[in-house]
């Protein structure tokens, strides 16, 4: 028997007065620095969000779904994130956060204090962003839905101030203690392009890649080891970091650099030295891939790719079997250069590849899998994409 998803008039009864997209992202490389005030590049992927909305005369939101059947309520004027659980949290802690945060820019171009004047929406959500992928299916969600709160209720906002919401929504109404890369990405990411974010001034550049001129392609292994940040040792991995901080008398460790590791190793236990020293050394290698990509192009970007990894399996222990397996298997067949990308503890790994050799290293990785008894991967190539917009 074949199901078809619902559309928006199966759902709802009021009229379509807009559809907004956001995308997912990969991170090329800068991994747990962003709540260390640190500096990450990721990139907005050709994967996305996508949320059609009408407009409602009350001040109700209701959201449905292409994935999951039922619908969920929230009323504008009792937006409480206690009240807020499963996949809805993402559309409702958005609106939530809107309300929390305006206060912090009214005044600025005329921007509303409050949602006073707001009206309820009917949203339909559909994604083709693999869930429990780290390719932040949460933050394309948000980002749909911030841009198009901000358009539909006239909010004068930038897009910075959006992912404020963003991820500020994900850590009070979905209870995950993340930084602000993803929102940055989905709402900030150019094609062709990485975004370099400074997440302590959060100035950021766009970073041209130049991956097609150089016959490369990103690759994405989704392991399918399910990952989730609100829990376990995403949560201990922020927790270290902070702790390594305070003992070493800095506000955050972005305020710390290769210098500083000797006397880091005589402060801090050896756990808390190598989360440290995999923060201090992420962050220089953003710098230098950066600086690589602009002097000498992204075929030269390969050990700085692989470095990471080796932190993050060594140093910050958040790889899993499965992403290890990825790596060193595209590494093995030709790959330019491979890390995990995201949170960890599953989820996906990039390889960027020459075209060339992309489907040699892809049949490679699924081999290797098999042979290892490993649920089959999802292998997929990537485009960097533009961020959120309306359609
Ligand atoms: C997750 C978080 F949401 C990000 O903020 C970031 O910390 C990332 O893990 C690790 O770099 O995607």
């Amino acid at each position: 028997m074949s199901t078809t998803s619902p559309s928006f008039s199966d759902v709802f009864d009021t009229e379509v007065v807009g559809r907004w997209a956001a995308p997912g992202r990969v991170n090329l490389i800068g991994e747990h620095t962003d709540y260390n005030d640190g500096f990450v590049l990721p990139l907005a992927i050709d994967r996305s969000t996508t949320i059609t909305v009408g407009r409602r005369d009350d001040r109700l939101l209701r959201v449905a779904s292409t994935f999951e059947s039922g619908v969920h309520e929230a009323s504008l004027d009792a937006l409480d994130p206690a009240s807020m659980d499963g996949w809805s949290a993402y559309v409702f802690g958005i609106a939530w956060a809107l309300r929390e945060k305006l206060p912090e820019v009214a005044g600025d171009a005329g921007t509303a204090a409050d949602l006073s004047a707001a009206f309820g929406l009917d949203i339909l959500v559909e994604s083709d962003v693999p869930v429990g992928a780290g390719l932040s299916s949460s933050a394309a969600i948000e980002c749909a839905v911030a841009v198009a709160l901000a358009d539909l209720w006239s909010l004068e906002v930038t897009r910075p101030f959006l992912a404020s919401v963003g991820q500020y929504s994900e850590n009070h109404a979905v209870g995950a203690p993340t930084g602000i890369m993803d929102q940055s990405a989905s709402l900030l990411g150019r094609a062709d392009s990485a975004v370099f974010l400074d997440c302590r001034s959060l100035d950021a550049e766009v970073i041209d890649l130049g991956f097609e001129k150089a016959g490369l392609e990103l690759l994405v292994v989704d392991t399918r080891v399910e990952h989730a940040h609100a829990t376990g040792g995403y949560v201990d991995r922020r927790a270290s970091c902070e702790r390594g901080a305070a003992a070493l008398g800095v506000s955050s460790l972005r305020d710390l650099d290769v210098d500083d590791l000797p006397r880091a190793q005589e402060v801090l236990d050896d756990e808390t030295f190598r989360r440290v020293r995999h923060v201090i050394t992420e962050n220089q290698r953003v710098l230098d891939t950066v600086r690589t990509l602009r002097l000498e192009g992204p075929g030269a970007i390969g050990a700085l790719l692989d470095a990471s990894h080796v932190s993050m399996r060594d140093d910050f222990e958040i790889s899993v079997p499965e992403l290890d397996l990825a790596v060193s298997t595209a590494q093995a067949n030709g790959a330019v250069g491979a890390r995990m990308t995201g949170g960890g503890f599953g989820g996906a790994a990039i390889a960027l590849v020459p075209t060339a050799a992309r489907d040699g290293i892809a049949s490679a990785v699924l081999a290797a899998f098999a042979a290892a008894g490993y649920t089959e991967p999802t292998i997929f190539v990537v485009h960097a994409a533009d961020g959120a917009h309306r359609l």
